[in-house]
């Protein structure tokens, strides 16, 4: 598939933050991966003026999902650690609109969408279609996507840009099948022109 990237485009980049990195407290495996392609998608959007978008999971220290109060998960992204930062070698333009989400203790949010007003800038801002990857493929990227797909948009799956968790071997590969389903296209770097 070919894509020539017009106004009306948008890069949707998902929790590439250092906890889901490896080192970080809910490491994604090779989650490192994705930064270099991700840069080179983010360069791709800047020259020729189309936006960027950066979603960061945000949450409080006693946050629901974490074990402590009988959720699925480690501490992970408690909003303004360490590990809640972006990655320090993804390159977001300084213009990059950050979208924090599940920043309330008794909210999760698997969603870019969910409980956020990304919906919203991305009207504002005219587009149409948007090109997600990032972290994680079986989480946030398929409820992102989920979303994206049901609220209209023309959903890009950025398939060399993103990795699973893989808590049941094959969530990934599932999770991908199930946004392709959905009518979101797979795309490589190597579709750009
Ligand atoms: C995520 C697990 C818990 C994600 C967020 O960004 O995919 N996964 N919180
Ligand atoms: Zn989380």
């Amino acid at each position: 598939m070919s894509v020539s990237l017009a106004k009306g485009d948008a890069l949707v980049i998902i929790d590439v933050q250092n906890d889901f990195l490896p080192g970080g407290s809910l490491a994604v495996p090779r989650g490192d991966g994705v930064v270099p392609v991700l840069n080179r998608y983010i360069a791709a959007f800047q020259s020729k003026g189309l936006p960027v978008f950066a979603t960061r999971d945000w949450h409080p220290a006693d946050h629901c999902s974490f074990r402590a109060r009988g959720g699925t998960w480690p501490p992970h992204c408690v909003a303004g650690t360490p590990g809640a930062k972006f990655s320090p070698e993804l390159m977001l333009p300084a213009n990059a609109a950050i979208v924090s989400k599940a920043a309330a203790a008794d909210q999760d949010a698997y969603s870019g969408f969910g409980g956020t007003d990304l919906n919203q800038l991305l009207r504002q801002a005219g587009v149409a279609r948007v090109l997600v990857g990032g972290l994680a493929t079986d989480y946030c990227v398929l409820n992102t996507i989920r979303d994206a797909v049901g609220l209209g948009y023309t959903v890009f799956l950025l398939a060399d840009a993103v990795r699973a968790v893989n808590v049941q071997p094959g969530d990934g590969l599932k999770a991908e099948r199930e946004m392709l389903g959905l009518g979101a296209r797979p795309i490589t770097l190597q579709d750009l022109n």
